[in-house]
């Protein structure tokens, strides 16, 4: 689709974020489109295709809650969706919606400048036309928070002659590793998730781990029928539930510290919630991320069940996290993870005893040896949360650059909007709960409120809407304050940056809860839009 010269909406990206605003602008009545850099929907489940991809949330809370036959209709086959369920369920929702006939696909926004005499922004797109230009009244950044996959620096990286592949950035062909000596680079979610999928079917795999990660499992499997019929029939109320909980998941969580109960106490509890897999175990107590003992007891249960699920003992220590709070980095939830280490064509490299010097022609040379490949797997993540933003050169008030209001770390209002950027509005972004909850109640959350926000500027003629400097800088310093109370900025985690060199350490996710943090943008609103500048 060519882009129109005029638009009242452009929405860039078109995941879950995505889709859900272009259908909910047409809902106002508003003329919107979106663009695309892929060439379909989907967005992270669109490029993450690497074997194992799977949410870590379960499938019936993993969906859109906007549409009750929707909700109704759609069949999931397992517990936890797989990447390509969940891309089958966005296609279903582009065509149940009829959205594709307004997204632009293989389409990148270069740039993005706001005139401040029209109150207009002027996107710079490239795509199978070729360069367009589309002016806008709005620019929604539907750009998703792990959607700017990293190739790691290693030297040698373009010198390999085997195959390289990223799980970020994964072929739409199927990849058969029969036969064939891997090796994977990372142990973070991608990389346990792939580990497994791959050692079933290499001659050898090679992983190798720098700092090992906390995973639990995820004890998927075939949905329970009878669970997703209880699920169908109390939606509603359990959606509603969710939106006011921390993470967005209708879990119950136990209102008590680790440390009110005894020693014997705590471990039964921990041992009653880990066959219920994934991120339930976190919900056992209230204070596991606040408090550094309650913390430490379950970083040890987990350590325990480490050794449990190892044979070698000296695998199982290589394994264990130790060097950050568990829960401070999302959690990973795995299928047999762990278990496949106990395959014989599996090897662990710990590289930070033996580190990878370089890549080379034919494999990866670490300080000691040097391992022939005919492929590797790079699970060394994403440029998270401001990443997709800041590729595109994005000029506010004054020609300001949104790079250099964004120098020193992410600022936002709300997660929602940037001072100095009028009409711009952002989904899940640094500021908001975004990555620290479900995604999609935490989308829905901001689609509606600024569908909702730009039907209040329409009802009053107003041309536009823009966060404050002091509110923002009071955002800025609430989210900070928050994390601090907490044991999540004593990781070295993607969520303060730490991943990426050069990039400002701050804390991006507002760590106060997806309820609290409802409420909150619900009384801004109530409030005529406090804090923001609008005329
Ligand atoms: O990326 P990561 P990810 N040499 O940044 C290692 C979501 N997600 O793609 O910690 C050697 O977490 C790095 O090691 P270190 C989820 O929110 C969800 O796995 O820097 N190793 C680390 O082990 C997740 O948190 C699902 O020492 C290098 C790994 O690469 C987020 O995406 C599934 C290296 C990167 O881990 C990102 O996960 C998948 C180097 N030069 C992802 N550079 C679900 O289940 C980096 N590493 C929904």
């Amino acid at each position: 689709m060519r882009l129109p010269d005029e638009v009242d909406v452009l929405v860039v990206g078109a995941g879950f974020s995505g889709l859900y605003m272009l259908h909910k602008l047409r809902g106002i009545g508003m003329e919107a489109v979106a663009l695309e850099k892929g060439d379909g929907v989907g967005g992270t489940w669109y490029w993450n295709r690497y074997p194992g991809a799977r949410c870590d949330v379960e499938s019936p809370y993993y969906s859109y809650s906007f549409d009750a036959d929707l909700e109704q209709e759609w069949e999931w086959t397992e517990r936890y969706p797989a990447q390509p369920e969940l891309l089958r369920y966005l296609n279903h929702v582009a065509d149940r919606f009829d959205l594709r006939k307004d997204i632009s696909f293989e389409t990148t926004a270069v740039s993005a400048i706001f005139d401040e005499v029209s109150d207009v922004w002027t996107v710079t797109t490239v795509g199978p036309e070729g360069g367009q230009v589309t002016r806008a009244r709005y620019c929604v950044m539907a750009t998703g928070c792990l959607s700017s996959a990293r190739m790691p620096d290693i030297p040698g990286l373009e010198s390999f002659e085997g195959n390289l592949l990223h799980t970020g950035m994964w072929p739409h062909e199927e990849v058969d590793f029969t036969g064939q000596r891997v090796g994977v680079i990372g142990t973070g979610s991608s990389g346990i998730q792939a580990i497994p999928v791959i050692a079933s079917q290499a001659e050898n795999l090679q992983v190798f781990q720098r700092t090992p990660n906390f995973s639990v499992p995820a004890f998927n499997g075939p949905i329970d029928q009878e669970w997703v019929k209880g699920i169908k029939a109390d939606y509603p109320a359990l959606r509603e539930r969710s939106r006011h909980t921390t993470m967005g998941i209708p879990y119950q969580r136990r209102d008590q510290s680790a440390m009110e109960v005894s020693a014997e106490e705590r471990q039964r509890i921990f041992e009653h919630h880990w066959p219920k897999g994934g991120f339930r175990i976190s919900s056992c107590f209230n204070d596991l991320i606040r408090n550094k003992e309650s913390n430490d007891a379950l970083a040890t249960f987990v350590r325990g069940k480490i050794d449990e699920m190892v044979d070698d003992p000296k695998i199982a220590e290589l394994l264990k996290p130790q060097d950050h709070p568990i829960t401070a980095k999302r959690i990973c939830v795995d299928t047999d993870y762990y278990a496949t280490y106990n395959r014989d064509n599996v090897d662990l490299v710990d590289v930070k005893s033996d580190p990878i010097q370089e890549i080379t022609a034919r494999g990866i040379q670490t300080a000691g040896k040097h391992f022939e490949l005919d492929t590797i797997v790079v699970a060394t993540g994403f440029d998270a949360m401001t990443g997709a933003m800041l590729r595109m050169d994005i000029r506010g008030r004054g020609g300001a650059s949104l790079r250099e209001h964004w120098d020193a770390g992410a600022r936002t209002y709300l997660g929602l909007a940037v001072a100095g950027f009028p009409n711009m509005f952002t989904i899940a972004g640094p500021g908001s709960p975004s990555v620290l909850s479900n995604m999609v109640t935490s989308i829905e959350q901001h689609v509606e409120w600024i569908a909702e926000h730009l039907s209040y500027l329409a009802e009053r003629g107003c041309a536009s809407s823009e966060a404050n400097t002091v509110a923002e800088d009071e955002w800025v310093e609430h989210v900070r304050e928050l994390s601090e109370k907490t044991l999540f900025p004593s990781a070295n985690s993607w969520y303060l940056g730490a991943n990426v060199p050069g990039k400002p350490r701050v804390f991006m996710p507002y760590v106060g809860g997806v309820g609290t943090y409802r409420a909150h943008c619900e009384d801004i609103a109530a409030r005529d839009y406090e804090g923001f500048l609008i005329k």
